[in-house]
Formats: C-alpha cells, sequence, structure tokens
C-alpha cells in the first residue's frame, strides 16, 4: 500500500521556499533566519549553542512536511500502527542523524562552511538526551530508526526524564555523578503538543455499582490526579518519507496554582500540589537490570502506560474505529516488564470506561499487547509488593487478582492437583510480603513472549518462564538484537563508510548483508592496506581524544583493545583486570618479554548505589595509575577509563577498536549490542559463549573470533556441583601472584583494605565464576596476541567480520518482528510536491 497525502496545498510549502529549499544560498538564508528570528541572536553575538540551535531549527524545517505526512496517515482507519511502550530510549544526538538519514549531509556542510563555521562543532555541541540506562534504551533507540527507515507507521511512547541518566566525572579515580540537564539550553526537536494531554489518577478507592442495564459495575474513585503532557519527537527513516513520532509524557499539576491555599497565606501550599505531581517525570532510575522497588518508579511506570493508551484509545476512535477492533489497528510492544502494567490498565480502560464486557476485553488486550523479555538475572525481575500496589493503583490490583483466578482456574484444569505449579504461575507471589510479579502479568496478558538472542529465548524456556513455556508455547519465540548501520557506521565511522562504498557502491545501508560483497576485498592486498589505514587514523585521533580528555598518552599503534557497557560484576570487567595484571607480572619478571602493545580502554556507568561495581572502576583506574607510569612496562601497555560514557562517546569508540570485549558469564547477558556496533566497525571479538555472541560467531566463522570460557551447560554443572573458587586460586600459581599482587595494596598505595571486598568476594563466593573462566580467557588473550602480530591476517579477519554482521542491522530485527509478532507492513508516503 502506498499512500499519498492529500493535505491542502496550501499546506505544502513550495521546494525552494526557505523553510524546506536544499539549495547552498537557501540553507545559509534560512540558518541565519532562524538564528535571528527563532533564536533572536545577531551572528556577532551568537555562541555556538546560538548556531547549533539555529541550524537543528533549519533542518528540523525540512522535516516537518513529511512528518505531518506521516501523521496524517496515522488517522486512516486502515493504517496499521505499532506502539512501542519503553520506559528508557536512549536515542543520541539529533542533528548528525538526522542529517544522514535526510541525506542532506554535504549541502549543509557546504552552508555552514561557506557561513564561516564548523559543522562538526555544531554536531559536538548537542546535548546528548541520555533517557535510558544502556542497551535496553539504546535498543529501543534503534528500534525507531528501523521502523522508520522500513516506513512502518509507529510510535514511541515514553517518559521525558528533565534529567536522564548521571553525567560521569572520575575523581581521583572514583566514579562522581553529576546531574545531566540536558534540557539547559533547550530542546529544538520536540513540539509541546498540550491540547493533547491527559489526565492520570492514582491511589484513592473502589466503588461497586450496578449500571442502567442492571449489570455489576466498578468505578475508581482516585485519590490524585495529575496531567500528562505529550511531547514529540520528529524519527527520520532513511531516504524515505516517513517521519515516525517519539511521544514522551511529561507529568504537570492540573491546576499549577492554588489560589484557596495562596489566599489562605499559604505560598509553600499553594505550589506544592505542582512540585509533587512534576516529580513523576523528574529523573531517570539509574539502575541497569536492579529494581530498587521505589513508589516514584511504579507511578513513573502506570504514569507513562495510562498516558499512551489513552493516547492509543483516542487515535482509535478518531481513525473511525470501534474499540472491538483495536488488535487490528494497534500493536503494542512492551519493551520489558516496566511498561507491563499496561495489561491491568487496558483492561480497566475498556471495561470500566468503555464498558466492554471482560471477557471480550480480555480478547482484545492479549491481541494487542506482546511483551520482550531482556534479561534472566533475577535481580532484574521486577515485582511489587501487594500493598503498595494497592495502595497507588486499587483497581488495577482488583484487575490483576480477577485475571488470575480466572488464569489459575485453566492452569487447574490442566494440571490438576499440581499445586507447586499453580504456585509458579500465579501472578502474586505468596511467599513471605505477597507482591505482583509483572513477568507473570506480562506473559498472561500477551499474544507473543520474546527473548533477544537465540541462546536467550532458549535459556527463558528453560529457566524463568519455563512454567509459562509448557503451558503456551505457542507465544514464545526469539526475536535477536540488531543495531542500526546509519548511526553505528554512516554517522560514527565516515572514513569506513566512504571506503565500503567505493568498494562495493552505496545501498548497503539499508541492506546490510550486501556487506558481504567485501568478502572478496579481504584478499585484495591494496584494500587491506586501505582499511588498515583508515583504522590507523581513526586510532589517532581517539588517542588525541584521550589525552584531552585525560591526560594519559596512548601509542596508535599498539593493540586498542576496548571494553564498554555498563559496569556490572556478571560483565566481568575484572576479569578483563586480572588479564592486564597478569600481563604486568609477566613484564616485570621477564621485561623481554616478545608482546604486541596494548591499550586497554574502558568505559562505562555503575549504578550510584552499586558499591562492588564502583570499587571496580577504582580499580581499572588504579591499576592504570602504576602501570602507566612503570617504565618497565608501560611502552607495551596502558589503560584508560574513559569517563562518561554515553551514545556520543559510543560513536568515537567503536570505530578506533581492534578489540572487542565480551566477556560476561555464559547465561547471563541476554544479547549484547556493543558486541554488534564492534564487529560492524571491524574490531574482532573475545568472548564467551554468551547472548548474541552465539550468533555472531557463527556469522562471522569461528576462526574469525576468539572464543573462551565455559558454556552455559558448564556454568549450570559446576554450580551445582558446589563451586569452590579458592580451588582455582591454590591451584594456579599466576592467578594466586595476580591476586595477591592486588590484595597486597600494590596498586592501591600500600591499602590493603580498598580492594579486599571485591577480593574476598572472587576468593569465597565468586557468583560470576572469574577464577574458573580466568586460565581459558588468558590463554584466549595469548592467541589473540599471536594473531594480532600477523597483522595482515588480523586485516583480513577485521574485514571479514565487517562483510558479515548483515544479519545484526537493527532492519532485520524490526522485519522480524513485523512478520512475526506485529503483522505490520510498509506503508510508503508519496508527497506531491
Ligand atoms: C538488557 C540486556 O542486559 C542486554 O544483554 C541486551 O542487549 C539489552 C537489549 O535487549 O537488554 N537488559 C536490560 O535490562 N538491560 C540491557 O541492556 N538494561
Amino acid at each position: 500500500m502506498t499512500v499519498s497525502t492529500n493535505l491542502p496545498s496550501f499546506h505544502t510549502p513550495g521546494v525552494e521556499d526557505d523553510r524546506t529549499g536544499l539549495g547552498i544560498e537557501t540553507l545559509k538564508r534560512a540558518f541565519f533566519d532562524n538564528l535571528y528570528y527563532v533564536q533572536g541572536k545577531l551572528p556577532n553575538r551568537a555562541s555556538t549553542v546560538d548556531y547549533y540551535m539555529a541550524l537543528a531549527y533549519t533542518v528540523r524545517d525540512r522535516l516537518l512536511q513529511r512528518w505531518l505526512a506521516t501523521e496524517d496517515i496515522l488517522t486512516r482507519p486502515e493504517v496499521r500502527i505499532v506502539g512501542y511502550l519503553s520506559a528508557e530510549f536512549l536515542m543520541g544526538p539529533h542533528l548528525g542523524n538526522n542529517l544522514i538519514n535526510l541525506d542532506i549531509y554535504a549541502p549543509v556542510k557546504q552552508a555552514i562552511e561557506e557561513s564561516g563555521l564548523n559543522l562538526q562543532e555544531l554536531i559536538d555541541i548537542e546535548e546528548e538526551p541520555g533517557l535510558g540506562n544502556g542497551g535496553l534504551g539504546r535498543l529501543a533507540a534503534c528500534y525507531l530508526d528501523s521502523l522508520a527507515s522500513l516506513q512502518i507507521p509507529a510510535i514511541g511512547y515514553g517518559i521525558r526524564y528533565e534529567f536522564g541518566i548521571f553525567d560521569q566525572e572520575i575523581v581521583d579515580g572514583w566514579q562522581v555523578e553529576i546531574t545531566d540537564k540536558w534540557l539547559k539550553y533547550g530542546n529544538p526537536w520536540e513540539v509541546a503538543r498540550p491540547e493533547e494531554a491527559v489526565e492520570i489518577k492514582f491511589g484513592g478507592y473502589t466503588q461497586p455499582y450496578t449500571d442502567d442495564q442492571g449489570r455489576y459495575r466498578v468505578r475508581w474513585v482516585p485519590g490524585s490526579t495529575v496531567m500528562g503532557i505529550p511531547y514529540d519527537t520528529p524519527i527520520t527513516g532513511y531516504n524515505v518519507n516517513t517521519v515516525n513520532t517519539l511521544r514522551l509524557w511529561k507529568a504537570e499539576a492540573p491546576e499549577s496554582f492554588d489560589f484557596t491555599a495562596f489566599n489562605q497565606g499559604d505560598y509553600w501550599g499553594a505550589v506544592n500540589d505542582k512540585v509533587v505531581s512534576e516529580t513523576i517525570s523528574k529523573v531517570l532510575y539509574p539502575n541497569d537490570e536492579q529494581i530498587q522497588g521505589k513508589q516514584l518508579r511504579l507511578q513513573q511506570q502506570f504514569f507513562f502506560v495510562s498516558c499512551s493508551l489513552q493516547d492509543v484509545i483516542r487515535r482509535q476512535l478518531e481513525s473511525g474505529r470501534t474499540l472491538d477492533t483495536l488488535h487490528e489497528k494497534f500493536s503494542l510492544q512492551m519493551n520489558d516488564t516496566h511498561p507491563s502494567v499496561a495489561v491491568a490498565e487496558l483492561m480497566r480502560l475498556l471495561v470500566d470506561e468503555h464498558m466492554l464486557e471482560w471477557d471480550h476485553a480480555w480478547d482484545i488486550t492479549t491481541r494487542t499487547l506482546a511483551y520482550t523479555n531482556h534479561t534472566l538475572l533475577p535481580e532484574a525481575l521486577e515485582k511489587w509488593s501487594v500493598s503498595l500496589f494497592g495502595s497507588l493503583l486499587p483497581r488495577h490490583l482488583e484487575i490483576i487478582f480477577e485475571i488470575n483466578s480466572r488464569f489459575l482456574d485453566q492452569v487447574r484444569l490442566r494440571y490438576p492437583g499440581d499445586e507447586a505449579r499453580l504456585g509458579q504461575l500465579s501472578l502474586i507471589d505468596e511467599g513471605g510480603d505477597r507482591s505482583v510479579r509483572m513477568a507473570n502479568l506480562a506473559c498472561v496478558g500477551s499474544h507473543a513472549i520474546n527473548g533477544v538472542a537465540a541462546l536467550h529465548s532458549e535459556l527463558l524456556k528453560k529457566t524463568v518462564l519455563h512454567d509459562f513455556y509448557e503451558l503456551m508455547p505457542e507465544k514464545f519465540c526469539n526475536v535477536t538484537n540488531g543495531v542500526t548501520p546509519r548511526r553505528w557506521l554512516a554517522l560514527s565511522n565516515p572514513r569506513l563508510t566512504a571506503l565500503i562504498d567505493r568498494r562495493i557502491g552505496n545501498g548497503w545501508l539499508t541492506h546490510l548483508d550486501r556487506l558481504r560483497e567485501l568478502e572478496s576485498a579481504a584478499d585484495d592486498a591494496g584494500f587491506r592496506h586501505e582499511w588498515r589505514m583508515v583504522k590507523r587514523d581513526i586510532k589517532a585521533d581517539l588517542a588525541d581524544h584521550i589525552a584531552n580528555r585525560t591526560g594519559i598518552s596512548v601509542n596508535p599503534d599498539t593493540l586498542f583493545d576496548i571494553q564498554v557497557k555498563r559496569i556490572h560484576e556478571y560483565k566481568r570487567q575484572h576479569l578483563n583486570v586480572l588479564h592486564i595484571v597478569t600481563l604486568y607480572h609477566r613484564l616485570k619478571q621477564n621485561p623481554n618479554q616478545d608482546m604486541a602493545g596494548r591499550t586497554f580502554i574502558f568505559g562505562g556507568k555503575a549504578a550510584p548505589g552499586y558499591d562492588m561495581a564502583k570499587r571496580i572502576i577504582k580499580l581499572i583506574t588504579s591499576v592504570g595509575d602504576v602501570v602507566n607510569k612503570d617504565p618497565d612496562v608501560s611502552d607495551r601497555l596502558r589503560v584508560v577509563f574513559l569517563p562518561d560514557y554515553n551514545v556520543t562517546f559510543g560513536q568515537r569508540v567503536y570505530p578506533a577498536a581492534e578489540l572487542s570485549e565480551q566477556i560476561s558469564l555464559a547465561g547471563l547477558e541476554a544479547s549484547g549490542t556493543g558486541n554488534m556496533k564492534f564487529s560492524m566497525n571491524g574490531a574482532l571479538t573475545i568472548g564467551t559463549l554468551d547472548g548474541a555472541n552465539v550468533e555472531i560467531r557463527e556469522e562471522v566463522g569461528a576462526e574469525n573470533f576468539f572464543l573462551f570460557g565455559m558454556k552455559t551447560e558448564e556454568v549450570t554443572a559446576l554450580r551445582s556441583q558446589g563451586y569452590n573458587p579458592m580451588s582455582y586460586y591454590h591451584s594456579n600459581e599466576t592467578l594466586k601472584a595476580v591476586i595477591d599482587l592486588i590484595a597486597s595494596g600494590h596498586f592501591s598505595h600500600g591499602d590493603r583494605e580498598l580492594f579486599r571486598p571485591l577480593i574476598d568476594n572472587l576468593l569465597y563466593h565468586d557468583p560470576y565464576m572469574l577464577l574458573a573462566d580466568y586460565q581459558s580467557y588468558v590463554d584466549c588473550q595469548d592467541q589473540v596476541d599471536r594473531a594480532y602480530r600477523d597483522s595482515e591476517n588480523w586485516v583480513r579477519m577485521s574485514i571479514l567480520n565487517a562483510a558479515r554482521m548483515g544479519k545484526f542491522s537493527s532492519d532485520r530485527s524490526i522485519q522480524d518482528y513485523a512478520q512475526t509478532i506485529w503483522q505490520a507492513d510498509a506503508v510508503p508516503i508519496e508527497i506531491e510536491a
């Protein structure tokens, strides 16, 4: 289906109009007009931020026609819409990405340069909207890019946090958190739509009543209300007319000023409601895969879910449909359990507010919703105490009990007398303080349940969701994650992109499988030389950046070995450190040791309350302080912790990597997506058989991947037979020496207490089995060293890695979702000039 927009002609500006034209002179005029009329500045008084803002408006003007056209087609009853519900969208900066997707990078660069400015400087000054913690939020952003690029009508629904993920500084080797004020200069990409605000209720009580037809009904009498104000951001597709919307909700008080209180002289009380209401969208919880169980978090979840579902229902009715066919127009994907209260809220809206019968409403709800699970970590499985849930959402708790009672009746029919199974499947955990299990609610209320990599989806069926799998196997499927090559190649790595273009032509950014055409180039010495030169240049740039940021000088001719991701024990950054200390120990023992020089680069944030993770950062910086200054080793070893890892930083670091560290304990990293960004940019991976590593290795070939460590089954077996880390310590001389060196205070100015919590944890518990995987890791790293010294073959492997990454384009992931879960089609949009 292709649709043309039939906006009245006075809505369609002429092409050479200052708001849409792409001629160099037009762009320059438009840019200075926006500086003057929107930003309110004269060029001689304008700061870089002012120029950035003027350029952002100039670009925004140029996508508005497509954005409005896309909005317009959503109202057609036959157009199916995907709603992506996510508590996090880690978008990264918009300007550069929009220039690429709109294919206007070159003319804009020329216009800006002819105006005496530097485009890259303007791109770099954008404060990135860090409205997510890590992989899960960034995945949502990649998926929005692919949905638009594949011309699938979609809306991302989330929260407009006033403060996103904190900025990280390193002070005396420790992480310090700084408030993220991403909105401080305003946000040129968003448009507020207060006219589409919705009301959200909390607390209070419920009241049964009988309606005019004599039916039993329940009414919710809330204790308080807040308003949800939508802020829309355009999501451009690559080289298409589709511009979808990211709709983020901001919480506001219904009355911003209480005159009764004010008139009674209560100045504080007069604004208090406003303050309390606005807290809901104030700040992103900075925990990744760890629940805090705070009431405010549940309020946030319900807030954005209720706003979004009300929005969906409004759109359904405005398109001329009734709610009976909601599932035909909308497919709503729940990104993890964070939005899973949607199951209860959609039921409430349909039954209590729109008066549908329960069974009918249930059918619509389950056909509309689908659930993606992103983790097997027990500490990330959301549960809410029944008492907290009931005080905040009394009607929803009743609805959940009703869903549960009907659900358990079915289970009883299927498994008579199996009380244990009933207890596992129940939406309520009856043990101790009773709680609502959000994953169970999501499973029961969805028609599809997917994991995010083949291994993860299999493990879900075997472990955390095993009972659900046995009961409803038809709901389960896998959709392996992917990342957008527009941001992670074209924007991040223009030099490699240009080299690939020269070899295989363009078009591959939307058909990433076409990178296979590079395979033959791996055998071409000339091409290998060019590939190596590109990598060398990018490494030199990163080296400059490192020197500016940290004062540490690194040699671009050493192997760049990089681990960037959230700091978490299961991701095992400290295993990487054990390897570094092993090399250090070796070089101290034998200064003539033959090895390629290595630069170890780390980046990542630790949850502010996660002591062990913060200590791992301190360990990395402390080892770096000693190693980098030790003349015996510092020509061959450098250790850098680059502060404030975020999307912008990722764009700089992935292209420069030669070795990608993906070293989680097998079975714990659901997928990983950094692993894909590295490989796409020609890094080789050292990794365990975990998450998407398994599939990456399948694609690039075992001979082009450095595998180490236990497999999932071995981990399980070792655990069940009784894991004793101490036995590895005692039986491995080097490992013992390495651990003793850290414990002795060698890296902490003689302080033996600083790293004791880390060391004791490894020796006495080691829940992530570093000691068991240590030797295998070190052996594999030695293999990496030998391979790197055969530099022609290394470059060959690097090219083959990039060439075989087609599967990991998020376009493929979205096509999988569209076909197997959403039944959503492309709707190409034609725009009449
Ligand atoms: C995560 C997983 O840990 C990660 O492996 C996966 O790639 C992403 C996206 O699917 O989801 N789960 C999770 O809670 N966070 C992740 O990054 N925060």
